[in-house]
């Protein structure tokens, strides 16, 4: 168990299912770094920067495009596989890496992670090609930790119903497909070496909190 700050501050990444938790957990995470003493940011994927701002604009239909045969609709999968990960880069340019060297530990509400399971299955189907979405992520800066917040489709869906706005990827159906997804997707990042946390989504807020805070303790 370390004191705070870290000599070496972390770069924390927090994933899950759209309703799993992630954002809650991130957030109460940042309130207890800062309680004790290390300094630290809170940064979400899409991120906040200009390309991040287009992508959330795109998955709530906000943006939508002309399609050649009349109409609108949502941009094509693989062009938002690219900008996702056009967008990490900026993002880590832009605050992670500066942050890191500023001594603060990064938490990031989503992260690589999100494009091989929601920009997996590059050319729509069921068969996942996790290749190239590596392929055009390869330089980003790989996370110290990765929380994986375990939830099922049915507990997130529940959750998400208090909600009136939902984005295209939450309907049962396709969530079920991430839930498998993700499960397949961190055991492939964990034989790859990289150090991944998986926890009870289930479990009450603050009992998870705590077992992530103990975590970065010992980091
Ligand atoms: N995406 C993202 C891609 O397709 N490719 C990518 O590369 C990236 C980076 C982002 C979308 O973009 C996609 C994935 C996403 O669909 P978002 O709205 O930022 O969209 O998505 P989330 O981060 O998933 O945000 P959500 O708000 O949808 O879900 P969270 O953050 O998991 O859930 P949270 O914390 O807001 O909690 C939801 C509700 O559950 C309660 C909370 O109080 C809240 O009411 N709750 C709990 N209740 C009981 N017990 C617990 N343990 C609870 N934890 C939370």
């Amino acid at each position: 168990m370390h004191s705070f700050p870290l000599a070496r501050p972390p770069f924390v990444v927090v994933e899950g299912l759209d309703g799993a938790g992630t954002t809650t957990q991130s957030r109460l995470l940042l309130g207890r770094l800062e309680r004790e003493g290390q300094p630290a940011i809170l940064t979400r994927e899409p991120s906040d920067g200009p390309i991040g701002v287009l992508i959330r604009q795109m998955l709530s239909m906000r943006v939508v495009l002309p399609l050649a045969e009349g109409g609108v609709g949502p941009i094509g999968r693989e062009t938002l596989a690219l900008m996702f990960a056009a967008d990490r880069l900026d993002h880590i340019d832009a605050e992670i890496r500066p942050a890191l060297a500023a001594g603060r530990l990064v938490i990031s509400d989503r992260y690589v992670p999100s494009s091989l399971i929601y920009q997996g299955d590059v050319d729509g189907s069921e068969a996942m090609d996790y290749s190239w979405v590596q392929t055009i992520n390869e330089r980003a800066l790989v996370p110290d930790v990765t929380f994986f917040l375990e939830a099922s489709t049915e507990l997130c869906l529940s959750r998400l119903d208090q909600r009136a706005r939902r984005d295209i990827f939450e309907t049962r159906e396709k969530m079920a497909r991430l839930e498998r997804r993700y499960d397949e997707v961190m055991d492939m990042l964990a034989s790859e070496g990289q150090r991944i946390v998986r926890l009870d989504a289930s479990a009450p807020i603050e009992a998870l909190h705590e077992q992530i805070f103990a975590y970065i303790a010992t980091l």
